[in-house]
């Protein structure tokens, strides 16, 4: 179990006073798919429930940087962000804010100018999150930035810092620094669990999990309809918040037992009751908002009449949009292909697994 750190813990010494001229470091980091969903926040990115999600393999963000010593530390980080060969100031003005928020954390950031240069592996706009990945591939890079001055941090205390820092920059980040599966947010019934940063799952994981399938359909990727500032918002008046709550919570039981002991049955009922819970609310703020598209609902139920009658192991969770997440063990996956070759045949698919 990971030793419980509090905000304290996560403030630098001093820094050395002769820095490096120049520094050149690179990190890469997965998306996530989260199965107990995140949905509602407060103050500083404190989520409202504890959520879990699956470590993805390959859909990653790449990015380098290069720190450049300046004469005199400023007040402000100096920095420009190019994603995919192109400077990008959408993103620049994202990360000013994230930088506004961890500088105090990491106090070598301002002595720099720097260069970041970032590529995704999966396709723009295919719904995958980019925003947890591409935050924690940044705070992986700050956390070998403090290494490579401040000598190195043990290994858990320094992945615990980076997915620190990645929440302040989008909550679902933070889940996106350890492989596998992840856990952020307080629960009372798991030990070592925070909302200031996510832990490995704390407990043995059935084999049946080893190289867990996630199969992305990309039902649309055009721009996504309800940012997720704007839906974490919604929740904050929402009728049915602490319902919510509560129910989280118990999910949250439920599919931990149902991960130690291999049960797919109630996995897959508490993952797919979480995704139709996740758009119930969206349908049901003020203002609502609906996701799916009419592909989506046909293959959740033709999924769930093929499931029905050949009693295999697949299941949906679905994100903030239309895209449906196919979860199902290694040996379906032939299965699988030839049912999406029936159901949806000209559909674009990103064929995915958990880390
Ligand atoms: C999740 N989502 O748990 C949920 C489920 C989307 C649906 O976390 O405002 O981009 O940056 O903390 O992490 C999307 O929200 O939100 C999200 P911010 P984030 O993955």
């Amino acid at each position: 179990m990971i030793k419980q750190f509090s905000i304290e813990d996560f403030r630098s010494p001093q820094l050395p006073s002769n820095l490096p001229e120049a520094i050149q470091l690179r990190e890469e980091a997965p998306s996530n798919i989260a199965l107990i969903k995140y949905w509602g926040k407060s103050g500083l990115q404190i989520p409202m429930n504890a959520s879990l999600s699956f470590t993805l393999s390959e859909s990653k963000t790449v990015t380098g940087a290069r720190a450049v010593l300046r004469e005199k530390a400023g007040d402000d980080v100096r920095f420009e962000f190019y994603f995919e060969g192109r400077r990008n100031k959408d993103f620049e003005k994202k990360i000013h804010t994230f930088f506004g928020r961890i500088a105090d954390y990491i106090p070598g950031l301002k002595a720099y100018e720097w260069r970041f240069e970032s590529r995704n592996t999966f396709p723009h706009s295919s719904g995958i999150a980019s925003s947890a990945s591409g935050f924690a591939a940044l705070s992986k890079i700050l956390l070998s930035f403090e290494q490579t001055l401040l000598g190195t941090y043990d290994d858990t205390f320094a992945s615990v810092k980076a997915s620190f820092l990645a929440r302040l920059g989008s909550g679902s980040a933070s889940r996106s620094i350890f492989p596998g599966i992840n856990i952020w947010g307080h629960h009372p019934d798991i030990p070592g669990s925070s909302d200031l940063y996510a832990i490995p799952f704390p407990y043995e994981v059935h084999p049946v999990f080893d190289h867990f399938r996630d199969w992305i359909v990309l039902i649309d990727s055009g721009k996504k309809q309800v940012s997720s500032t704007q839906g974490h918002a919604l929740i904050d008046t929402h009728p049915f918040k602490n319902q919510r709550i509560s129910v989280a919570e118990k999910n949250m039981n439920t599919l931990i037992a149902a991960i130690k002991t291999g049960d797919l049955e109630v996995f897959g009922r508490i993952v797919e009751a979480e995704a139709l819970m996740l758009h119930a609310l969206m349908m049901t703020s003020e203002p609502d908002f609906i996701l799916m598209k009419p592909d989506t609902l046909h293959l959740i139920l033709e999924l769930r009449r093929w499931r029905a009658d050949e009693k295999i192991p697949v299941f949906f969770t679905l994100d903030a949009g239309a895209n449906v997440h196919l979860l199902f063990p290694d040996s379906q996956v032939n299965r699988v292909e030839h049912f999406l070759g029936a159901i949806l045949p000209q559909v674009k698919l990103i064929r995915d697994f958990v880390q």
